[in-house]
């Protein structure tokens, strides 16, 4: 006969108050016995809790986000068989995993190191791949105070390294993972066993399966049986995946946006970082303890660092880009632009930039040459017929690239009032993204600065950048004699998949004209 049975956290060690991460089941599910039901995560080691019963899940008594100790009430649920015992009780389960004797991939985290925190790594001691003995030294840390080994908790082979020289790390900071051989004692404190069985030593190094899946990395995730089951569904390479969870753990939120695509930018790694050379056949990047040649200071890079190094990574890589130079003889609308400025000081009027005009030109030029206004699309190229133009701010944060939305539409005057508020936005950190998205082409103006040319990296998915220095008098052969002129050096980078060099070179050269004789954009 069925009967309801209390399932309760069971004996989880030392463990207190430990937080759910993730219900793997919900009301109407049937279970077997030894079946994850929850899991559990505290800062030494990820466990779930399994079913003692096979029968159906009545009633979940927890949230994810609670915070869970030995006995806390987990789920309501109908006995499917006389198994268990005929008690109100759930008989005792059998330990979670965190205490489970099987070999596996394993998470080695900083162990208690005392008082100390934020301490920088100076020295990574092992390498991925290489067999570790329990007690060898992984990594050393330096405090102002003292040098210190972390110790490996058992042997195996290491996985991934998750640090770098001078990171800062405190206790519970994952260092690598380690594919463990058949260990019989639970393993130590600084140890997270994962859920997935270890594959053997050799398949350390990754295999591919059918589905284009890196199986060594899928095991290697950072990710509970609930994740890894969505990822498994949706076809998920879990190895790409970057956890937006507790130390990075993969949620089934960060699966959901890798498969509709938002996650792959994001996706990228950081400047440096350890595996960027590996996953191109790369050298690994250089680990230099620059304090043994002079002092030194470590400093984070800046949100937009990051988010804009991973994406200008990605399109210097990706994108087979030509730059072509090109002079542009400005003197007339730079008169025109200082008398129109003059007039409007007089009148309170407001102030023509010179990027407004740019922004103008390319808007024709962009009409006149559509294939610059375009972004591929597998085999596929998107004509735009809007024409949205970025421009890269130079912020103390770092490089950001706000749009002027349909530029075609407006003039040189609130084309100017724009990129003068957006840019000041951008100083002051206030961008949305709604103020980020959509460009068709983007300008870049180093012009207030200086510089002669330059190879600007294109803006993914557009094909086309363009750069400017700033304009200096030069003497010009007119026919007869050398006359001063003003000139605009521009660089215009294309990508050579949609855009030879002689359209690139024509491009240039209507835009120089347009520039020298502005009538020109209103034919
Ligand atoms: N030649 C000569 N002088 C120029 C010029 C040019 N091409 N462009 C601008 N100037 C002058 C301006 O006329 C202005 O002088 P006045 O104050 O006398 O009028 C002065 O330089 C300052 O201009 P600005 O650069 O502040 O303003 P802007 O409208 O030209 O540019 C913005 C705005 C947001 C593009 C600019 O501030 C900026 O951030 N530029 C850097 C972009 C960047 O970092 N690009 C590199 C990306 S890749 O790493």
């Amino acid at each position: 006969m069925s009967q309801t049975i209390e399932v309760k956290v069971p004996d989880i060690g030392d463990f207190k108050d430990v937080p759910v991460i993730d219900v793997l089941v919900k009301p109407g599910d049937a279970i077997k016995a030894e079946q994850p039901l929850i899991t559990l995560e505290s800062d030494k080691a990820t466990m779930d809790v399994p079913s003692p019963i096979n029968g159906t899940v009545k009633e979940i008594k927890i949230h994810i986000g609670d915070k869970v100790s030995e006995g806390a009430l987990v789920l309501l649920a109908e006995s499917g068989d006389a198994a268990p015992a005929a008690s109100e009780k759930a008989p005792p389960p059998p330990p979670p995993a965190a205490t489970n004797s099987r070999g596996g991939v394993a998470e080695v985290r900083v162990p208690d190191i005392g008082d100390f925190k934020e301490v920088p790594i100076i020295e990574i001691l092992v390498k991925a791949g290489d067999e570790i003995k329990a007690e060898q030294p992984l990594i050393t840390l330096e405090s102002d105070k003292a040098t210190m080994d972390v110790p490996a908790p058992l042997g195996g082979v290491v996985g991934e390294i998750k640090v770098n020289v001078g990171d800062k790390v405190s206790e519970g900071t994952v260092i690598l993972s380690l594919i463990t051989g058949d260990t019989s004692a639970p393993p130590p404190p600084n140890v997270a066993p994962s859920t997935t069985p270890a594959p053997p030593p050799a398949q350390a190094a990754s295999s591919t399966s059918a589905g284009g899946v890196d199986e060594g990395a899928f095991k290697l995730a950072y990710a509970g049986p609930g994740a890894r089951k969505l990822a498994r569904e949706l076809g998920v390479d879990l190895g790409k995946v970057k956890g937006s969870g507790n130390n990075g753990r993969i949620l089934k939120e960060d699966i959901e946006a890798f498969a509709k695509g938002g996650g792959a930018a994001a996706q990228a790694k950081a400047p440096g970082a350890a595996a960027d050379g590996a996953a191109l056949g790369l050298l690994p990047w250089p680990q230099v303890d620059f304090a043994k040649f002079g002092p030194v200071e470590s400093k984070p890079l800046s949100r937009i660092q990051k988010i804009s190094g991973a994406n200008l990574h990605r399109n210097w890589v990706m994108i087979p880009a030509v730059t072509y130079h090109e002079d542009a003889d400005i003197t007339e609308l730079e008169a025109f632009r200082v008398q129109i400025n003059k007039e409007g000081e007089k009148s309170g009027g407001g102030k023509l930039t010179m990027l407004a005009f740019l922004i103008k030109a390319c808007v024709r030029a962009l009409q006149q040459f559509p294939s610059f206004n375009t972004s591929l699309d597998g085999e596929n190229l998107i004509y735009k017929q809007y024409f949205h133009i970025a421009f890269a701010a130079d912020t103390p944060n770092g490089l950001v690239v706000p749009v002027v939305k349909d530029a075609d539409k407006k003039g040189v005057f609130d084309i100017a009032a724009e990129t003068g508020a957006l840019a000041k936005k951008a100083r002051e950190g206030k961008l949305g993204p709604a103020d980020m998205q959509g460009a068709c082409f983007t300008i870049s103006s180093l012009g207030g600065i200086g510089g002669t040319y330059f190879s600007p990296i294109i803006n993914a998915p557009e094909v086309a950048i363009l750069g400017v220095n700033k304009s200096i008098t030069k003497p010009a052969w007119d026919g007869k004699q050398f006359a001063p002129r003003l000139i605009l050096p521009m660089s215009l980078s294309a990508d050579h998949r949609v855009i030879d060099g002689a359209l690139a070179t024509r491009f240039n050269v209507y835009l120089a004209q347009l520039l020298a004789d502005f009538r020109r954009v209103l034919l």
